[in-house]
This record gives C-alpha cells, structure tokens and sequence, in this order.
C-alpha cells in the first residue's frame, strides 16, 4: 500500500472537526491567536494524538511544537512538513491547521501502511504565522531560520503589552512538552499544505495548486503623536490632531501605492486611536500597513518612500514609521515543485501551478533547504474571515499529493 492510499479522509476531517471547537466563534470560525489559551488547548490536542501514536513531541526556545516520526538513519536530517495552528481573530477552521492536520495525517498513514522512511519525518507547528496578537508574523519559522534574532522576536509585544517571552511561558508551563536543546536546522526538505486562500482553483476547477512562489512583504507599524486637547476650546489652528494627520497620512501612502495592474497588495489592518474619547482631540494614532509585491523593486522602491510620505503630511504632529518585517519573494526549488507535480499527475488530479498571494512559514525556511507547497481550494476563495470552507474530498487529495512527496523526499 502506498502512503497515500493509506490516507484516510475521514479521519482528517474529524480531527479538523475537533481542532475548529478551540477558539470556536458564533459565526462558525475560530479565534486560536498566538500563544493564547485556545492555542494552548490546540497544543495539548496535538501533543496527545501524537504521544497516542508513539510520536516524540518536543519544542524550541521560540515555541514551535514538533511532531516526529524516526527514521530507520535516526541521525538522518529529517524532511518536514507543518504549517501555523494560530488564526485571525476572525480566522477560519483551515487557514494553518489544515497543513499541521496533513502532515500529522501522513503520518499516521505511513504508520497504518508500516511504511518506513529512511529518514525521520517531523510534522511542526510554527508559532505565531499569523502576526496577529504579536504583530510580527511567521515568527517562529523566521527565528528558526535564523532570519529573526530570538531576543527580538521574545521582546515583540501585544496590544495589551505583553510580551511574547511572557506569553510564551505561561504556554510552556499549560502545556509542557521536551525542549530542544537548540533552534534551527538541519532540515532536508520541506513540503506545507495549504489552503490557497484565493478563487483560483475552484475557478478553474482544479483539485491541487503546485505552487512555485510566494510574493515579497514588508509590515510596518506607524506612530501619530500629536496633542490631546479639548474638542469645545481649541481652535483648529492650535491643534495638534493626530488622528486628523494618520488619516492624512493613509491617504497619501495609497495615493503613493495605486497601481492600474491592481497587483500592489496595501492594507492597514490596525488604526487605533488615543485616548479614545468623543471629547478630546486625539493625542495618538498607532496603526500597521501590510505592503505586498512579487517584484522586490517595487517593494524598496515604494516601500522606501513610505517614512518621507508620512512626514510630509504630518500636519504639526510628529510621525514614527518602524520597519516590523521585510521578507523578499521565495521561489521554491524547481526540484520540490516538479516532485509535487509529478505526485499530483501520479494521482491522477487537475492540477495547475501556481504563485502564493499569502505568506506562509514556507518562505522562510525555503532559505534552509529544498522548499515548496500544496494548495487545495477553500470556497470563494474566502479567508482570514470566519465563512472560509473547504471540502474533505479536496483536503484528503492535497493530503495524499503530500504523502507521496514526503515518503519520496524521505527516501533520499
Ligand atoms: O498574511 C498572510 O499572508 C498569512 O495568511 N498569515
Ligand atoms: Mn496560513
Ligand atoms: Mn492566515
């Protein structure tokens, strides 16, 4: 029996079933943010099904979850898959844990099949993909590819003013699993699973995406400080508005980021506004700016001018523009994309291949080893919302392309 064969579809929905009841919302979605309560209750989740498997289960200093098959070579680099199994505050039931429940499914199959791979297989669930609570994202795959120093991804606060060391304590000590003595690789290939979180697929009625990029990215977080003052006394003249200037701000930088090929991707997400009262001038605006594009000239080109746009509308306040992430488009190795679509066609499924409009771990330790990815469609193309969907048949078939890939990648 193959791996894939061994795949089995109702038991990966069921196990999606049991993960969308953490952090489950009334409108049929999840909100599991990073290091938060529900995802300590998704950690445990996983940490039990893996120890009921005879799975070693371990964490890093940055509190990626580890799930590992051995190797006949114990010692061999393991190849790996995994994906995020923190959501949107209004997140869906697939976007991440879809490419945790995958992996975990592949090995359980190989398991059931008595499949073994030459080398160890490790399923990883990456901390805070998502960027939401801490507003810097794919942080834990970043920090072990070496491409965020760990005392700055442990210093990134909350809202609230948390920090991420704090937060990342208490879940250590909710859900205590073996730590690793040491962050990073070797890793030998890695394959994620995803849902597209696009209209593309379905559009063209195909099962699997072959995905052969991710788009670049850059987050900023911009600081409006102005004067609080009150609203029935101060002429406008002597104000120091500081919401007055972020929305003057904003409106400059999508001037500066309009784009008749509507390929620019430029959202401010966050914009919150201090103290908050109906009668008192704002005396501070702090909000993000997510900028996306495939080309990284037109990422330093405009993504360079966003400090000089906003001071030049600051309108007597004083503008602070920080830099919170800054990640180049990742093409993934043609070796890894070509085995996808070789197990795709082997499988007998429409596949068509395909860039990543969305940020996934994968860009980050595609920087360590042969990397690429697997999408299955979502309806609508609907994510980051709490309608997203998907169906068993389409998880199951992205699954099974993953099952092959992986044992291939593992016998090498
Ligand atoms: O924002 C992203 O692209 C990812 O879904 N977190
Ligand atoms: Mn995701
Ligand atoms: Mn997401």
């Amino acid at each position: 029996m193959t791996a894939s064969a061994a795949v089995r579809e109702a038991r990966l929905w069921q196990r999606h079933a049991e993960m969308a009841r953490l952090g489950a919302t009334a409108k049929g979605g999840v909100n599991r943010q990073a290091l938060s309560a529900e995802d300590v209750a998704a950690r445990k989740l996983l940490a039990s099904w893996a120890q009921a498997r005879g799975f070693a289960v371990s964490t890093d200093a940055i509190g990626n979850l580890f799930v590992r098959r051995a190797g006949e070579q114990h010692d061999a680099a393991p190849v790996m898959t995994g994906s995020h199994m923190d959501s949107q505050p209004t997140g869906g039931r697939f976007d991440g844990i879809y490419g945790v429940l995958a992996g975990f499914e592949v090995l359980e199959a190989l398991e059931d099949a008595g499949i073994r791979t030459r080398r160890p297989l490790e399923v990883v669930a990456w901390m805070n993909e998502e960027g939401s609570r801490f507003p810097v994202g794919a942080m834990g795959s970043a920090v072990f590819a070496g491409r965020l120093a760990l005392d700055k991804a442990l210093a990134v606060r909350d809202p609230k003013g948390t920090t991420v060391a704090a937060a990342l304590a208490e879940t250590m000590a909710a859900a205590p699993v073996a730590r690793r003595a040491r962050i990073g690789g070797p890793v030998a290939a890695y394959v994620e699973a995803h849902i597209e979180q696009g209209p593309r697929l379905e559009a063209d009625c195909r099962t699997i995406g072959v995905v052969t990029g991710i788009q670049g990215s850059r987050r900023y977080a911009v600081e409006v400080t102005g004067e609080e003052a009150h609203a029935g006394t101060t002429p406008r003249a002597a104000r120091k508005d500081a919401l007055s200037a972020a929305v003057a701000v904003v409106a400059a930088l999508e001037t500066l980021m309009e784009d008749p090929t509507d390929t620019v991707r430029f959202t401010v997400g966050r914009f919150e506004v201090f103290p908050g009262s109906p009668n008192t001038v704002p005396g501070r605006v702090y909000f993000t700016i997510d900028f996306r594009h495939p080309d990284q000239a037109v990422l330093e080109a405009r993504g360079g001018r966003i400090a000089a746009v906003a001071a030049a509308h600051a309108r007597g306040c004083t503008v602070s523009v920080s830099q919170l992430t800054d990640v180049p488009p990742t093409v993934f190795a043609p070796s890894i994309v070509d085995l996808v679509r070789d197990c795709t066609a082997g499988l007998g499924l429409p596949y068509m291949d395909m860039p990543s409009g969305a940020g996934h771990d994968a860009m980050h330790i595609a920087t360590l080893c042969p990397a690429g990815m697997i999408f299955v469609p979502c309806e609508r193309g609907i994510s980051h919302n709490e309608a997203e969907n998907a169906t068993p048949a389409d998880l199951a078939a992205g699954c099974r392309v993953l099952a092959d890939a992986l044992t291939t990648l593992a016998n090498r």
